[in-house]
């Protein structure tokens, strides 16, 4: 169907978080919830593993092929850039986008490799000029919940070393003086419930920005 809302453009809503955080159960959660308001949704996650990059990308996490740091960063950020035009058309045609991780974990996750030449500023820059989110809620997880979780899984960054420099970088970035500091930050050591009110809380101060004009990116 039609959005209902033609005239006004969609928020880009994003949600970030660690391993095990639960984005992937949240992000649905959300969707569901928007669109009962009768909200306009379209859903995404990077990496977009259904493309030929993004099979690149499935087979590196999975071990099966070997990258070279650089190489591989670059192939995540292509593989956001194949639907950076189809973000902007589909907020343009009224639809709000929630989105399953985005330029944020590009950053951290390949800065945590502690390469020296790879760098936050170095790993952020293929990323910008992407569309910019409304909003971004990070979902935090200590390291030792995500274990009584069930632990993290097979994929290539899902050891608890690698998971506890990506939170510190996440958790860095709020104190910079990038955009990157606008992300709201949720205890995701909550029940899903309660971790789900508290994204919605984060997530309708955005859309009534957004309704209002009052939230100039996207
Ligand atoms: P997921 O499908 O959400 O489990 O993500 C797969 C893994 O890829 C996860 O460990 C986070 C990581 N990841 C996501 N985006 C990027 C990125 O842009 N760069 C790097 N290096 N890793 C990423
Ligand atoms: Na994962
Ligand atoms: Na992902």
């Amino acid at each position: 169907k039609e959005p209902k809302t033609i005239g006004q453009r969609g928020a880009f809503i994003v949600i970030e978080g660690l391993d095990r955080a639960g984005k992937t159960t949240q992000a649905r959660r959300l969707c569901d919830k928007l669109y009962s308001e009768g909200h306009n949704i379209k859903t995404l996650r990077f990496p977009d593993r259904t493309s030929p990059i993004g099979k690149m990308i499935d087979s590196y996490l999975q071990s099966q092929t070997e990258m070279d740091d650089h190489v591989i960063h670059l192939l995540f950020s292509a593989n956001r850039w194949e639907k950076a035009k189809w973000i902007e058309e589909t907020l343009q045609r009224g639809y709000t986008i929630i989105c399953d991780r985005y330029y944020y974990s590009g950053m951290v996750y390949s800065a945590a490799k502690h390469n020296p030449s790879l760098s936050l500023d170095w790993a952020r820059a293929p990323d910008i000029g992407l569309p910019r989110p409304d909003v971004v809620v990070f979902l935090d997880l200590e390291p030792e919940e995500a274990e009584k979780r069930g632990g993290y899984g097979d994929e290539k960054y899902e050891k608890k070393e690698m998971q506890q420099r990506v939170r510190e970088l996440f958790l860095g970035l709020l104190k910079t003086d990038g955009h990157e500091a606008d992300m709201k930050v949720v205890n995701a050591g909550e029940s899903v419930d309660a971790v789900g009110g508290r994204i919605v809380e984060k997530v309708e101060e955005t859309l009534k920005k957004v309704a209002e004009g009052k939230s100039g990116v996207g």
